[in-house]
């Protein structure tokens, strides 16, 4: 990690750049992907699964069978983690709801607005080297409060043609009964297309290397909605004085560990707070199972010396982290001084690891800069909202002139004229 003091603003876009998406490449190979699950359906998707995940598939879908006995594998303290996990992500997301809204603006003229939930939508769980079943919680609870109708679950089989078990039981645990055993850009494509045994969905959500990311791009153009344009995770933190190091390391490194290309950003109030929290993490790094993952992550990683409170500010909002830990004494300012984040960790005992399993709040989170115009994921996502209005016939007589004024000056003569036939007959009827 290299450190660098107290920078110009003019240097914060080169010292705080994001690995290079070479998306152009990616699509070369993802657009074909999708052209041959579009016509040939299962068929492609088995044969992608032969490809690249090595395995014949007999069954895309996931027999009740395979969710038994996935059940039955699955550690009791670790389903006990997850019901924990559940439970508290399911008060904070069912907590999001909001009344509809009806409102008469004006004398007979009532308007109205209502959630409806997005009817159909696709989750996809990336396997790889770390099953994230956690994601399966984060995407599956709040899609069942919003009452979506069909929720498909896409996640690649290993060598075996199994799904980690701790997915399916998490899957199972929330009411996921489709489950398709279909990866990379080539579950993208199911979702959009739909195949014999995927349905097309409305909204695909979820992680995913690359080429996933990169056929979610392309799905927004065939007319499914995405959750967010993705890019690897990331977090910063803001650590003075008052921050432990040891914590502050720890807290680096967990995003380190995802992959090669996180990047972790450290902002310190002084050189001696940096150097004693970069000492913690070639401590703990070499402790690490995936160390060298995280080491690599670490290369793309920066700590800069901050020592004014507000131009630290200023540069962690032209960062705009997916994870913002703050650690410093004046804490409350700080916070609320943030407006580029997509997630916010505050004090010593608040590891973003709380936030990405189990504390409540959704770890699916803008990434890349995103975070100055998207939100994370939460219930809004899985929810549209449609609007209404009502007028009665005193509505109309209050309303219609101003219209009618209106639409003659924007020269839209049939607008002006669905309200003065309207008046007319009103009036004629008055007579
Ligand atoms: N930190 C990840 C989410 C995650 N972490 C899942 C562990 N499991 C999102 O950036
Ligand atoms: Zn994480």
């Amino acid at each position: 990690m290299k450190i660098v003091i107290n920078p110009k603003v003019s240097e914060w876009e080169s010292i705080l750049e994001r690995p290079v998406q070479k998306t152009k490449d990616i699509e070369k190979i993802v657009k074909p992907i999708l052209r041959k699950v579009k016509r040939s359906g299962d068929k492609a998707l088995k044969k992608f699964a032969l490809e690249y995940d090595h395995v014949q598939i007999k069954n895309l879908l996931v027999t009740r069978e395979e969710i038994v006995a996935a059940k039955a594998m699955v550690d009791p303290a670790l389903k006990e983690a997850i019901l924990i996990a559940k439970e508290n992500i399911e008060k904070f997301h069912a907590a999001q709801q909001t009344p509809n809204l009806v409102m008469e603006v004006m004398e007979g003229v009532t308007c109205m607005r209502k959630s409806v939930a997005i009817q159909k939508v696709g989750l996809y769980i990336p396997g790889g080297t770390a099953p994230l079943f956690s994601t399966v919680l984060m995407l599956g609870i709040p899609a069942n409060i919003a009452g979506c109708e069909e929720v498909v679950l896409c996640t690649p089989p290993n060598k075996e043609g199994n799904i980690h078990p701790a997915i399916l039981y998490t899957a199972d645990l929330i009411g996921i009964d489709k489950i398709v055993k279909a990866g990379g850009a080539q579950a993208v494509a199911a979702l959009t297309y739909g195949t014999e045994s995927v349905p097309k969905v409305d909204k695909i959500f979820g992680p995913g290397n690359q080429y996933v990311t990169a056929a979610k791009q392309l799905a927004v153009k065939k007319g499914v909605a995405i959750d967010m344009p993705a890019g690897p995770s990331e977090v910063l933190v803001y650590a003075d004085q008052t921050a432990v190091p040891a914590f502050v390391a720890s807290d680096l490194l967990s995003q380190a560990e995802h992959g090669v290309d996180s990047q972790v950003v450290l902002v310190a109030s002084s050189e001696k707070i940096a150097h004693k929290v970069l000492k913690e993490v070639e401590n703990q790094l070499e402790k690490l199972p995936r160390k060298d993952i995280a080491k690599k992550a670490l290369d793309n990683s920066v700590a800069v010396i901050m020592p004014v409170e507000k131009t630290a500010v200023e540069l962690i909002n032209f960062y705009a982290p997916e994870h913002l830990i703050i650690c410093v004494e004046n804490e409350d300012q700080v916070v609320n001084s943030i407006v580029n984040a997509g997630s916010i960790f505050i004090g010593n005992y608040t590891p973003e690891s709380a936030g990405d399993y189990a504390s409540g709040t959704n770890h699916t989170l803008p990434t890349y800069g995103y975070a100055r115009n998207y939100s994370g994921v939460s219930l809004d996502s899985f929810i549209k909202k449609i609007t209404y209005q009502k007028i009665t016939a005193q509505g109309i007589q209050n309303l219609g002139p101003t219209v009618e004024l209106m639409a003659a000056n924007e020269q839209l003569e049939a607008h002006k004229n669905a309200v003065t036939i309207r008046l007319e007959y009103l009036e004629k009827k008055k007579s």
